[in-house]
């Protein structure tokens, strides 16, 4: 029995030693120490039947082993506690003083920057910003802003339209849809929506199937503004044409107002800005007349007001429809529009 115990001792020493981890120590301990299974106990089992002499003698060795497994597995679990905390510190180490990892950042699109800028000025004047649909239906593309089937207005908008249908909606004018050609049909919407008197300004992606140059693309933005109340003249969409370009430009701008046909205004202007660009000399953006065609407007006709659910005889309004891709263009005197949608970072990054 004191040999079992003695190589209890040694055997137990060395396993205690090569242990790796605290859960591995705990098994070690449960083998040898447990009360039920435990390698110490079952060497005791047998103690019962030594003579007196022999009981005290195994006794008293039994407690030595027992102190020293105990003492060992302590001191091995100390050990290797201490291991695990270093390991997690090295582990989890920052060094504050390497340089950061570089993030790169995106940043708003020029034509957004402007955007915003005129919402804020608009905002300043009561209006409110709205959205509209970008596939629309051809009624309010056209049939609701005075522009019948087979008006010859459609030719100069030509765009792309879609087979598919509208549901819920009866007459087939409304069913066809196409890609709006430009941000007017959220007159009739808005004023459907709101009533009189309103102030509204809509940004949004225009689309039009157009022979691309130096300042015409198939895709490009606009802003609609609309104004309706009582007694709204020309007066009235003057004013906020010269706000609005100051605002912009933050410095006087040469203009020209002249005549212009639209169906959905009566009467129609162009407001044309001198060519930033070239100064008005000419040049490939205003196609070497020295005027750059930016601000359409008039005053709405009676039948687009009439399509909006209002009475012409009370109200009367304003509506322009500023040609933003252009405006941004002579902001920033950017020298070709295709600029916008070539990808190219390098154009971008110049507004960031
Ligand atoms: C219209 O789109 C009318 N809806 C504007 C309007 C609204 C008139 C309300 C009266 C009352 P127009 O087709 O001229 O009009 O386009 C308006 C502006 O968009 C132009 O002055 C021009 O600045 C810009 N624009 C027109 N076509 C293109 C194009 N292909 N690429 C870039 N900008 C364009």
């Amino acid at each position: 029995m004191i040999n079992k115990l003695n190589e209890l001792k040694s055997k137990a020493v060395e396993s205690i030693e090569k242990a790796k981890t605290v859960e591995a120590l705990e098994k070690i301990d449960n083998t040898l120490m447990g009360r039920k299974v435990g390698k110490l106990n079952d060497i005791l089992k047998g103690i019962k039947d030594l003579s007196a002499k022999d009981k005290a003698l195994v006794g008293k060795l039994a407690n030595e082993v027992k102190t020293v497994i105990s003492e060992k597995l302590e001191e091995k679990k100390k050990e290797l506690n201490k291991k695990t905390l270093n390991d997690n510190l090295e582990k989890d180490f920052i060094d504050v003083t390497l340089p950061g990892k570089k993030i790169d950042q995106g940043s708003l699109n020029p034509i957004s920057i402007v955007q915003y800028e005129l919402e804020d000025i608009f905002k300043s004047m009561g209006f409110m910003v709205l959205d509209g649909p970008e596939l629309e239906s051809d009624y309010y593309n056209f049939e609701g802003l005075n522009i019948p089937e087979h008006h010859p207005a459609r030719d100069m908008t030509d765009t792309f339209y879609i087979k598919s249908k509208v549901k819920g909606q009866k007459s087939k004018v409304e069913n066809k849809q196409v890609l709006r050609t430009h941000t007017s049909p959220v007159q009739v919407r808005a004023m459907l929506k709101y009533g009189a008197p309103m102030r509204a300004v809509v940004p949004g992606r225009v689309f039009r199937n157009e022979a691309m140059d130096a300042s015409h693309e198939h895709t490009f933005n606009q802003l609609e503004g609309l104004m309706i109340d009582k007694d709204i003249s020309i007066a009235n969409i003057i004013a906020v044409m010269n706000k609005l370009l100051t605002g912009i430009f933050k410095k006087d701008v040469k203009t020209r107002l002249r005549p212009g046909f639209f169906p959905f205004v009566e009467p129609g202007f162009e407001l044309d800005i001198n060519c930033l660009i070239c100064g008005g000399k000419g040049c490939s953006v205003c196609k070497q007349t020295g005027w750059v065609e930016l601000l359409p407007c008039g005053m709405v006709h009676p039948n687009v007001l009439k399509a909006g659910g209002i009475n012409s005889d009370e109200y009367s309004g304003f509506a322009f429809g500023l040609g933003l891709t252009r405006l941004v263009m002579m902001k920033y005197g950017i020298d070709d529009i295709r600029h916008f949608a070539s990808g190219d970072l390098r154009f971008l990054k110049q507004f960031s």
